[in-house]
C-alpha cells in the first residue's frame, strides 16, 4: 500500500479533484467502474503526479496506507449507496468513506449511522466551484468525525482554493454538516443570481439599454462593493455574440431557467426550519415560472404586455438597482446564515459563522468581496441575532433604502417581475415594523379556532369566547 488516499468515479468532477490531489503531491489510487476511464485519466496525466491505476475496489482499498480514505464520486442517490455497499466489506475499522458528491445531506445522516456501526467513518464533503474549482481549488466544507477530519485535513488544504493564505475549506461539524451548508450555499447562489437577473432585466426594460451596455453597467459594479466571480461573469456573459446568428448570445438561449434541486432543497429545509428564507425561494420558484412554458404562453395570449420603458435618468436609475441588488444581496445572505444557525441548533452541530463565510470567499461560486464583511461582522459578535443589525450592512440596507423603494416602484409600475427585489423588501420592512398584523391574524385564530392568544399588557395564554345570543363575551386564560 502506498498510497495516501483513494478516489472512485472518475467523471468530470472526480476526474479533476484526482488530478487537483495528485498535482499537490499526493499518491493517489484512482478507479472507476468503467476501467476505461481510469485507463484514459491515467495515461493522459500521469506525469501531473503519482496516480495508482486501480480495477477493482479490492485493488482501490489495497492500495491505501491505512486508516484508509475514499472518495467516492459518483452520481448521487442509489449509485452512491451502491458503491458505499461494495466498498463497507472491504474496509478496515477506522477507514473512511467520503461522499464528495452532492448529497442531501439527510442521506449523508443516514450513511453515517449505518458506518458508525460498522466501526467506518463517513463523511460528507461539500465541494463547490464546478469542474473549474475542482481541479484549480475549490471551497470544501467538511462534515464528519474529528478523528475523519485530523486524516482528511492535509489533503483537503492542499487542494482547496486560497484566499489571503487561508484554504478555503473547513471541517464545519458533524455528519451532514458539510453537505448541509453546502446545500444553502447553493441556495444562497439561486438568489444571487436570481437578484443580478433582475437588475439586468431592469436595465433593459426599463432604461432601454442593450446587453452590451449592461456588460459595461456590471464591470463597473465589479469594481466596489459587489465585487464578485458572478457580478464579473455576467458583464462577460452579457457581452458575448452568438456565433450562429451573431445576436447577443443572452437573447438566443431559452428563457426556462433549470434546476439540479440543491434550491429546493434547501426552500423545503427551510419551511422546516420555519427560517423566512424568501430571497432564496422567490429565487426558486422564479426557476420553476420559467419553466411553465405552456401557462406563459397561454397567459401571453390573454394578457400580452410588452415592459413599458420609463422616463428615468439614466445614471440615477442605474445606481438605484445597484443600491437595490446590494441591500437585497445582504437580506438574501442574512436570510442564508439564519438557516445555517438553526439547521446547527436543530442538528446539533456547532457550526461557526465566520468560518463559513470566511472559506466561501474563494473557490466557490458565490464568491466575493462581501463575504469579508460576513467574516468580520461574526467574529465582532459570533452570537449575532442577523446579519441585517451589523453596522456595515445596516448601514448598506438603510443608505439604500430609497433607492430600492424606488426601483421595485419602477418595477411594478413598468410590469417587470422582481420577486426577489420586492420580496427582500418585504422582508426588511417586515423585520423593522413596531407592529405587525400578526396580531390580526392570531386574533382570526382564536376566533375560529379556538387557538388562543398571549396579550401585549399581561404574560399568559387567553382565548375569547365571543358573544352569543343570551350571553355575554367572555376572555378566558388557558
Ligand atoms: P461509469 O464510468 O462506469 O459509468 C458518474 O456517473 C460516475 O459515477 C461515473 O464515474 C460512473 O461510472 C459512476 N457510477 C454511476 N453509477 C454507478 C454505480 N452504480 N456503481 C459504480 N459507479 C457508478
Amino acid at each position: 500500500a502506498r498510497a495516501t488516499i483513494g478516489l472512485t468515479g472518475l467523471a468530470t468532477m472526480g476526474r479533476n479533484l484526482a488530478r487537483n490531489i495528485a498535482r499537490n503531491g499526493h499518491t493517489i489510487a484512482v478507479h472507476n467502474r468503467t476501467t476505461a476511464k481510469m485507463t484514459a485519466l491515467v495515461d493522459e496525466f500521469g506525469d501531473e503526479g503519482d496516480f495508482v491505476g486501480c480495477e477493482s475496489l479490492e485493488d482501490l482499498v489495497a492500495a491505501i496506507e491505512r486508516p484508509r480514505a475514499i472518495l467516492v464520486m459518483v452520481k448521487a442517490g442509489e449509485a452512491t449507496d451502491a458503491v458505499v455497499d461494495e466498498l463497507v466489506p472491504l474496509l478496515d475499522e477506522g477507514d473512511i468513506v467520503v461522499d464528495a458528491g452532492n448529497a442531501h445531506y439527510r442521506d449523508t445522516l443516514r450513511r453515517q449511522e449505518a458506518l458508525e456501526e460498522k466501526g467506518l467513518h463517513f463523511v460528507g464533503m461539500g465541494v463547490s466551484g464546478g469542474e473549474e474549482g475542482a481541479l484549480h481549488g475549490p471551497s470544501i466544507m467538511v462534515g464528519g468525525s474529528d478523528h475523519a477530519f485530523e486524516v482528511l485535513q492535509p489533503v483537503v488544504e492542499s487542494i482547496a482554493a486560497v484566499v489571503d493564505g487561508t484554504p478555503c475549506s473547513a471541517h464545519i461539524g458533524s455528519d451532514g454538516a458539510g453537505h448541509f451548508v453546502k446545500m444553502v450555499h447553493n441556495g444562497i447562489e439561486y438568489a444571487d443570481m436570481q437578484l443580478i437577473a433582475e437588475s439586468y432585466d431592469l436595465l433593459r426594460s426599463v432604461l432601454g439599454l442593450e446587453p452590451t451596455e449592461i456588460a459595461d453597467v456590471f464591470d463597473e459594479w465589479n469594481g466596489g462593493d459587489l465585487e464578485s466571480f458572478l457580478i464579473e461573469m455576467t458583464a462577460v456573459v452579457l457581452r458575448h455574440t452568438d456565433a450562429e446568428t451573431g445576436k447577443p448570445f443572452v437573447d438566443v438561449v431559452r428563457d426556462a431557467a433549470e434546476q439540479k434541486g440543491t434550491g429546493r432543497w434547501t426552500v423545503q429545509d427551510a419551511l422546516d426550519l420555519g427560517v423566512p428564507i424568501t430571497g432564496i425561494a422567490e429565487a426558486t420558484f422564479a426557476r420553476s415560472l420559467s419553466g411553465h412554458t405552456e401557462q406563459r404562453a397561454a397567459a401571453r395570449e390573454v394578457f400580452s404586455t410588452t415592459p413599458e420603458s420609463a422616463d428615468v435618468d439614466r445614471d440615477t436609475f442605474v445606481d438605484q438597482v445597484r443600491a437595490a441588488l446590494y441591500a437585497s444581496k445582504v437580506v438574501a445572505y442574512a436570510q442564508g446564515f439564519d438557516q445555517i444557525a438553526a439547521g446547527a441548533e436543530e442538528h446539533g452541530w456547532d457550526i461557526d459563522l465566520g468560518e463559513v463565510a470566511t472559506i466561501w470567499r474563494g473557490g466557490c461560486i458565490i464568491r466575493a468581496q462581501f463575504l469579508d464583511r460576513i467574516r468580520e461582522a461574526y467574529s465582532d459578535e459570533p452570537d449575532l441575532t442577523t446579519l441585517l443589525t451589523t453596522p456595515y450592512f445596516a448601514h448598506a440596507v438603510t443608505d439604500g433604502a430609497d433607492a430600492w423603494r424606488e426601483v421595485v416602484v419602477a418595477a411594478v409600475r413598468g410590469g417587470v417581475p422582481t420577486p426577489a427585489f420586492s420580496s427582500s423588501l418585504a422582508y426588511f420592512d417586515g423585520l423593522r415594523r413596531d407592529r405587525l398584523p400578526a396580531a390580526l391574524i392570531q386574533a382570526l385564530r382564536d376566533d375560529f379556532g379556538a387557538h388562543t392568544y398571549e396579550r401585549v399588557d399581561r404574560d399568559g395564554t387567553f382565548h375569547t369566547r365571543w358573544a352569543e345570543e343570551g350571553k355575554p363575551e367572555e376572555q378566558v386564560e388557558e
